[in-house]
């Protein structure tokens, strides 16, 4: 029998009320997608502490990914932004879906302050921006549920002791949100999409990532 290969591509619902949310447009686009014998599987998480988390580790349980890559909307970028690391906090500058609002607690108490992206983030904006769409390394995914979310992700890979790849993208807003919000930067989805699957593609086939500068001063 032929495994299947599944890459889990999550997105999130729309929060803060948005009518959309670009990460969760981007990854059903690309749901189906192959790429060298893994077939990309989209999933929704909801923006919600706690309850992404769930959602997401039953979909690790049930699809065993051999790479998984969540999204998120960071409106004011106006690259695609692959983040490198995950911090162990959440403390939120507005509520959630469920309305909670957690200041200064942890993702998962006991665990380590942070963990590093296992993605080749480097080669990724380097294959992205071969595309032609801007994207650069971010050093910081925040405190809100993305970062939870990515926190949780790599808690539980680095758990799980195997060596699936995993890390967390932030992707800037779509012009139809940003067109209600002046000044807010965007990309289109054909774009967003084209990055992704260049990221993605990178991911599976680059096992060393590149050396090349991704620090910046703030
Ligand atoms: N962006 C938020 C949470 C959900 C999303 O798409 C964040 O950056 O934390």
């Amino acid at each position: 029998m032929t495994r299947i290969e599944t890459v889990l591509l999550t997105g999130f619902e729309p929060f803060d009320s948005d009518p959309l949310n670009p990460s969760w447009e981007v990854a059903r686009a690309l749901d189906g997608w192959q790429h060298g014998g893994a077939t990309v599987r989209a999933m929704q998480l909801p923006c919600v502490f706690d309850q992404s988390i769930a959602v997401l580790e039953a979909a690790l349980h049930e699809f065993q990914p051999v790479l998984v890559v969540c999204l998120g909307l960071a409106s004011g970028r106006g690259e695609i932004t692959p983040e490198r690391v995950a911090i162990n906090i959440n403390d939120a500058r507005i509520a959630d879906n469920a309305a909670q609002q957690p200041i200064d607690t942890p993702v998962a108490t006991g665990g380590p302050a942070a963990y590093f992206s296992t993605l080749p983030i480097k080669a990724m904006v380097r294959a992205m921006r071969a595309e032609g769409v801007p994207a650069a390394v971010s050093n910081t995914a925040g405190t809100f549920v993305c970062n939870h979310i990515f926190y949780a992700l790599m808690h539980q890979l680095a758990r799980s002791g195997n060596a699936v790849r995993g890390g967390f993208i932030h992707v800037p807003a779509l012009p139809e949100l940003a067109a209600q919000h002046a000044g807010m930067p965007s990309l289109p989805l054909a774009q967003q999409v084209a990055a992704l699957r260049a990221g993605l593609r990178t991911a599976l086939d680059v096992q060393e990532d590149i050396r090349e500068g991704g620090g910046r001063i703030s």
